[in-house]
């Protein structure tokens, strides 16, 4: 049924993706099962599709709104915030970018460990992160980036913490496909999730160390 599933989103079928992630958390599937085995894997045939050019963005499209759909499905059954007062984390999707769904699973997740969670959206400007964190006074601020062109708001993101004084109480993660540890080591971030999962582990990581500190 998992296979099903896969070739359900990649083919944005919402009606057999819902009816199918349904049967599955009714027959007892885990959803984190049924998202990294079925739903993250039919993502992946996705965008490669779309970078070869076998498919557009009527499609993707097609497909991300199938995701989100199958994740709001999922939401309940992933983790039942067992660590429940962890913090509060800011997250949104740099400016100038509008891909949500990783973003969109990463606060679930992190939701699910016990995070408090400020969904900022999508194309979020450097000063509405800084405004946030002022508001929010967070543990974490987290940036998602999928496009290259959209990486230096990052940078620019975490210069206006430095001036605004708010560098040093806030930990700083990021993450999105082009985001790889180099490059948030050279950006000064304090984190960084190659998938959800690892982001959920580094936030839990940095809120303990700062606790400890
Ligand atoms: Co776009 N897109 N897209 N797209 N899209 C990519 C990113 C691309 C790689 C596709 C390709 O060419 N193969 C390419 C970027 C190339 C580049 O810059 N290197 C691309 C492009 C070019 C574009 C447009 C420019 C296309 C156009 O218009 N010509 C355009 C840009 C629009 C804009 O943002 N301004 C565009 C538009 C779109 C859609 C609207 C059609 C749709 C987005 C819908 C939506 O998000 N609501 C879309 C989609 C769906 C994709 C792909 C196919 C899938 C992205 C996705 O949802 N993956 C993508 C191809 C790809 O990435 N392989 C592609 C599933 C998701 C679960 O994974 O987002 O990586 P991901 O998140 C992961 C990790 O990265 C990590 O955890 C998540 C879960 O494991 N993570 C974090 C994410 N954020 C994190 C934050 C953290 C930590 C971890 O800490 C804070």
């Amino acid at each position: 049924m998992k296979e099903q599933l896969t070739q359900a989103l990649i083919a944005g079928n919402a009606d057999l993706v819902n009816a199918l992630t349904q049967a599955l958390l009714a027959a007892g599937t885990p959803a984190r099962e049924i998202l990294d085995d079925a739903l993250l894997p039919g993502m992946e045939v996705v965008g490669a599709r779309m970078r070869s050019g076998e498919c557009f963005i009527p499609e993707v499209l097609l497909s991300a709104r199938t995701m989100q759909g199958a994740l709001d499905t999922l939401k309940p059954h992933l983790g039942e915030g067992e660590g429940a007062g962890l913090g509060t984390v800011v997250l949104g999707t740099v400016e100038g970018d509008l891909h949500d769904i990783g973003k969109n699973l990463v606060g679930m997740l992190l939701q699910g460990a016990g995070f408090e969670v400020v969904n900022l959206g999508t194309g979020v400007t450097t000063q509405q992160f800084v405004e946030a964190v002022k508001e929010h006074a967070p543990a974490i601020v987290g940036m998602s980036a999928l496009l290259t062109t959209t990486l230096p708001h990052m940078a620019e993101t975490l210069a206006a913490l430095k001036e605004a004084g708010l560098r040093e109480q806030v930990k700083v993660m990021v993450g999105g496909a082009p985001v790889t540890q180099a490059f948030a080591d050279e950006l000064g971030a304090d984190g960084y999730g190659a998938n959800a999962g690892m982001a959920v582990d580094r936030a839990k990581a940095l809120v303990a160390q700062a606790a400890t500190a």
